[in-house]
């Protein structure tokens, strides 16, 4: 086991350093200044990565820095052990100590293949069977060789799942619709029933498969989903067999998958060391395949996989995961910014600041350091963000001149997917206003895949320099205990009394009202 032993975030040498530095000169430098002082200083706060699909361009020139507090941020970097939990992480060890778990989703795009161990054994066969297993299957879907009950193919495919199970595939074949090459795809998660009354109300069930999303296959929204979507099909179909054609499941959890009926060999594996919001890398992402086709699917893993190495392999001080968590911390902790916005230029990336809300903040929404301390300082910023240019008819106003520090990201392809006008759309921040500029040439899934894998490494450094373990969910897990405590509560008439007189009222009066 890597040696995880470092002082409390308050203690290391960096952090006071940074302290004091903001006080004396970081927290009134000019942007306007430092870019007219410094002919060079796009050059010095810009990192460039060729790519097989273009030139992506990080520009942090934008932001309250200069080279003094960048380096002390890099010195953070290395006095909080960020390079030694980054090879604990590749080297399969469990990282997510609370849990007792690892955290490999590393290997789920590990597409040079090379051994990847977990308990002393190479995970990688396993990967590949899976993928395997994912394209004989999307194959036989696209192609029309999946038949329905009645001898149909297949137009339609509903992802039932929700949070991680529903999140990343539903950003990903929204951002990437221009490389559709498969049936419609819906998403269901919500367990109001409306969700799933409107999405069935246009579908034929001759012609409609289900995905059930759930690692654990004992999520009460998704399973309740999933036994209503069973239902509607059997209604129409009256054979049980009907189920074997329309439903496949993506869980860890055989037994589960079996009592409901589904076929297991319609089932595709993930495992216990792939966290829920990595999840879209792996058998989860199943309804991005049947939609893109599985050469794009690899082609997204390609892109994580490009992000791994560069993460892994560039030192710190050119490492683009790395400078975005610093630059983050540095705002986070020192000027203390409350927010984060994500603001791409992409209207087929609508869902992608939604997709890091769950990313970043289930990640570092916590208050308990490594060693069980309560935290003495800001962890986990909130995301939050809407695609330009609508945000600048809505919110910029505040981001340019309110009273609040907001920094930003900007998330902007060189070239649209449809354009009506040539040139960037990009707002220019004229104030003493933070943002990192983040550019690539149009969005392919590998760009894609290069992009989520940057920020899930950006959220695991600011982890590590938070002192928290950003893997755990023990806090949803404990959110689905009590909602699997309450539910039964809500039957019958008795009045309830054991929970505090808050939830007792609410409870009591949903019960008079039914
Ligand atoms: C896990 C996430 C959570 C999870 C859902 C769905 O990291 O906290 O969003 O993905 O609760 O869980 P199942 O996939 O087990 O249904």
């Amino acid at each position: 086991m890597a040696n995880f032993k470092r002082a409390p975030l308050p203690e290391v040498a960096a952090w006071k350093e940074l302290k004091s530095y903001f006080d004396s000169e970081g927290s009134k430098l000019n942007m306007m200044k430092m870019f007219q002082d410094d002919a060079t200083r796009f050059d010095k706060f810009s990192q460039k990565l060729p790519t097989k699909d273009g030139d992506f361009l990080l520009d942090y020139s934008k932001n309250l820095v200069d080279s003094k507090t960048m380096d002390l941020l890099f010195k953070l970097a290395k006095e909080t052990k960020v390079e030694e939990m980054r090879a604990a992480m590749f080297a399969g060890e469990k990282i997510n100590f609370t849990q007792d778990r690892a955290e490999l989703h590393v290997a789920l795009r590990n597409r040079s293949n090379t051994p990847v161990m977990f308990d002393g054994k190479d995970v990688m066969p396993d990967v590949n069977g899976v993928l395997k297993h994912m394209w004989e299957f999307t194959e036989s879907v696209q192609g029309g060789t999946w038949k329905g009950y009645t001898g149909k193919a297949i137009t339609n495919v509903v992802n039932i799942g929700i949070g991680g199970s529903d999140l990343g595939p539903l950003m990903v074949t929204e951002a990437l619709k221009p490389y559709r090459t498969g049936p419609s795809v819906h998403f269901v998660s919500n367990i109001d029933g409306t969700h799933m009354v409107e999405t069935l109300k246009t579908l034929n069930p001759e012609t409609t498969l289900f995905i059930i999303a759930s690692k654990s296959f004992t999520t009460q929204e998704t399973i309740t989903n999933a036994e209503f979507a069973k239902a509607w099909l059997l209604k129409a179909a009256k054979e049980k067999s009907a189920i074997a054609k329309h439903f496949v499941a993506l869980s860890t959890n055989a037994t589960k998958v079996k009592e409901f009926g589904i076929d297991v060999k319609n089932m595709f594996e993930l495992w216990d060391w792939v966290g829920g919001c990595f999840s879209l890398w792996s058998a989860i992402g199943m309804s991005i395949a049947l939609y893109i086709g599985m050469d794009n699917f690899e082609d997204l893993l390609a892109g994580g996989h490009f992000m791994d190495n560069h993460f892994v392999n560039a030192p710190l001080e050119s490492n683009i995961p790395v400078i975005l968590a610093l630059i983050g911390v540095w705002y986070n902790n020192f000027f203390e910014a409350e927010t984060q916005a994500l603001l791409p230029y992409d209207q087929y990336m609508h869902r992608f600041a939604a997709y890091f809300q769950q990313g970043d903040m289930e990640s570092n929404g916590k208050y308990i350091t490594r060693s069980g301390q309560r935290c003495a300082y800001k962890t986990g910023p909130i995301i939050w963000g809407e695609p330009g240019t609508n945000g600048q008819h809505a919110f910029y106003q505040l981001i340019h001149q309110g009273t609040r520090l907001i920094p930003c990201d900007f998330l902007m392809p060189v070239k649209t997917q449809n354009p009506i006008q040539n040139g960037l759309h990009h707002e220019v921040f004229d104030g003493n206003r933070p943002s990192n500029s983040i550019l690539f040439q149009k969005l392919s899934p590998f760009t894609l895949g290069l992009l989520i894998a940057m920020y899930e490494h950006k959220i695991f450094v600011q982890g590590i320099i938070w002192d928290i373990n950003s893997f755990d969910q023990l806090g949803v897990q404990f959110g689905k205990q009590l909602a699997q405590e309450i539910q039964p509560e809500l039957k019958g008439k008795d009045l309830v009394s054991n929970h505090d007189g808050s939830t007792n009222g609410l409870i009591n009066f949903i019960k008079a009202n039914m």
